[in-house]
């Protein structure tokens, strides 16, 4: 019995430690060699390659195509939103599924697809630089995006055997930023592009200042873009009302201090450029583009509510468009999207939904032909429609040879709160309010919570009900049309106004009011939907880079354009012009005392002040609008 026990032992212990080739040391670390998830039904290759730059560094960048794919083009995006990532969106052995939809088509079709991380940013190497300006004055270093995207597509048409060497660039956002910096002296195999929502000028209209107005939300954008190579923090708020934290905080230059971000030197750089100085006009893609040959050719895409990016995209049309003599090469696309919603579902924004998945619809119908045409050995044909836009409430695609199509027709702002056709005839005539930046108008209902991303993405789609009960918003609103007007380009406000206070912001929408009655879609009933709506900042209507205090009671005339869109307003439905003073947090508060740099006002600083907003023959503050069909249209629809 002993024995038998004995033996059982040393066979237990001569089983415990066996040699490792038959089982695993309890010891042996369990976090080893990294894991790759075995793919074997996989029906794509995935292929990881550190490119070469001209300068040594090396690029992370992944190549995606469908097993078998021979005489592939490829469809290059460069971004600083991790290439890694994106290309593993799901865990699946369906290319469809590890990666972002918009490329489901295109993939499907034979393309191959690659994302590169920029440079100094997630595994690429080298330096990050946010938006790095081109070689020259700016950047002293040998390599920009522009370089890094030729080396890249060198590289790719020469080294990727599945290609048949015809590259596209495409890409939103900061992404579309680097789609148009690939044009500045393009890589011969690089033979069309389509920029999306693409940052081009940060201070006059996208993410960071639009006219001067300092976007303080962005500042967030900073530690999760700069803290760490591969992100970051969130700042450590707490609370979640956006609304009561900047406004505890003071100035932005306050809020940055009370959280450290000026240790982020993107954040230190933008505090030291509040004005349009050379270091922006100098990165200004649109100037950039506009000075060389437009040879690649190119379609520009945007949302209608682009609440990040929407002046890039018009502004390069505008710079590119004279280029453009036969009208072949260059296109415009506005759809009905939030920023970046091409690439998604387009089916509707907030509480308006559209004729179907616009996105898809415009990414299969219209993007796709005219990759295939220029990408594809032996692509069909495809004329690409210079203009594309979707009409808004009429809920159709049109294509147009011009953007705008509309006529300019001036919307006055009128006795009584009223809108006219007619310019005003009185000899003095102004509607006054008080601004008070210890209340500021909030952009959205409080709690601004900016982390909730449904409502940051339909901001600009929703009511603005809240805004035209108050006070300090003056509300100019027409009779209910009696036929459909369609606006088709960019609307300018021309706004005549004074302030009894030293500087001031000026915020005008312009509005579709929807009928009070709508019992079969209540959601709709009343709506006060922006068509455009934009700022300007009072102190740098003599010029961008040459702030200077107002003159009290003085009235000014501040011009600047709305967003693009393709808006028709139906028959019944009204039209409405707001004005006022503030638009917070999402824009820092003007103290409304001039001082030098309003990231550093002290809380003194801030005072009430007094505005007028202008409306008499001298000073006839109105909307310029692109109207389709010009004057006879606007007539017979407000039946003045
Ligand atoms: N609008 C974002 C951005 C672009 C460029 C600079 C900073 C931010 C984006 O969505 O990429």
């Amino acid at each position: 019995m002993h024995q038998t026990i004995r033996a059982a032992a040393l066979l237990l212990a001569s089983t415990t430690f066996m040699p490792a080739t038959a089982q695993m040391p309890t010891m042996a670390p369990d976090i080893g060699a990294p894991f790759k998830a075995v793919t074997p039904a996989a029906d794509y290759e995935r292929r990881e390659i550190m490119i070469p730059m001209r300068d040594g560094v090396k690029l992370f960048t992944v190549v995606v195509m469908k097993k078998g794919t021979k005489n592939g083009p490829i469809l290059l995006t460069r971004t600083p939103y991790n290439a890694n990532r994106t290309t593993q969106r799901n865990p699946s052995q369906s290319i469809a599924e590890i990666l972002p939809i918009a490329d489901r088509e295109l993939v499907e079709d034979g393309y191959i697809r690659v994302y590169q991380d920029v440079r100094g940013i997630h595994k690429s190497e080298g330096d990050y630089v946010m938006t790095r300006p081109l070689k020259g004055p700016l950047n002293a270093t040998a390599t920009d995006h522009s370089t890094d995207a030729y080396d890249t597509i060198d590289w790719l048409v020469k080294n990727v055997p599945e290609t048949n060497g015809r590259v596209a660039i495409t890409g939103s956002s900061y992404p579309g930023f680097t789609s148009l910096m690939a044009l500045v002296d393009p890589h011969p195999a690089l033979k069309a592009a389509v920029p999306m929502s693409p940052m081009v000028d940060g201070w006059m209209g996208d993410d960071w200042f639009h006219n001067g107005a300092f976007r303080q939300t962005m500042l967030d954008y900073f530690t999760g873009q700069t803290a760490t190579k591969s992100g970051g923090d969130e700042v450590a708020m707490g609370r979640r009302d956006y609304y009561a934290e900047y406004l505890a905080a003071g100035s932005a230059g306050a809020y940055v201090a009370k959280y450290g971000l000026d240790a982020l030197p993107g954040v230190k750089k933008l505090m030291e450029h509040p004005s349009y100085d050379a270091w922006w006009q100098g990165q200004a893609l649109d100037r950039i583009l506009g000075s060389r040959p437009l040879t690649v050719p190119t379609m520009l895409v945007v949302g209608q509510w682009d609440q990040e990016d929407s002046y890039g995209a018009p502004a390069v049309y505008r710079a590119l468009e004279p280029k453009d003599v036969n009208n072949d090469k260059l296109s415009i696309v506005i759809g009905p999207w939030r920023h970046s919603g091409v690439n998604y579902d387009g089916s509707g924004l907030g509480v308006l939904k559209f004729a179907g998945d616009t996105g898809l619809q415009f990414r299969t119908q219209v993007m796709k032909p005219f990759l295939d045409s220029h990408l594809k050995t032996g692509g069909k044909p495809f004329a690409a429609p210079p203009v594309f836009t979707y009409a808004v409430n009429a809920d159709r695609w049109e294509r147009h040879d011009r953007f705008p199509a509309g006529e300019t027709v001036n919307l006055y702002l009128d006795d009584r709160f009223s809108l006219s056709l007619a310019p005003p005839k009185a000899a003095q005539a102004h509607d006054d309010y008080v601004s008070d930046p210890a209340h500021p108008v909030p952009f959205v209902p409080v709690p601004v919570n900016m982390r909730d991303r449904a409502m940051w993405g339909s901001w600009l789609v929703s009511d603005q009900r809240h805004a035209s009960v108050r006070p300090d918003v003056v509300t100019y609103v027409s009779a209910p049309l009696k036929a459909p007007l369609q606006i088709h380009g960019q609307p300018e406000a021309n706004l005549f106004a004074s302030t009894s206070g030293t500087d001031s912001d000026w915020v005008v929408k312009l509005v579709d009011v929807f009928p009070e009655e709508n019992s079969a879609k209540p959601d709709l009933a009343g709506l006060q939907l922006g068509i455009g709506m934009e700022i300007f900042r009072g102190r740098y209507v003599k010029g961008f880079s040459t702030p200077a205090p107002l003159t009290p009671g003085k009235a000014e005339r501040y011009r600047f354009l709305l967003p693009g869109v393709n808006h028709v307003i139906p028959a019944g439905h009204r039209l409405m012009v707001q004005v006022q003073s503030s638009w917070f947090p999402l824009y820092d508060r003007n103290p409304q005392t001039f001082v030098p740099n309003i990231f550093h006002a002290k809380a003194t600083d801030y005072v009430k002040a007094t505005q007028g907003v202008w409306r008499d023959a001298q000073r006839p503050s109105h909307i310029a609008i692109p109207v389709v069909g010009g004057a006879a249209a606007a007539r017979a629809a407000l039946g003045q």
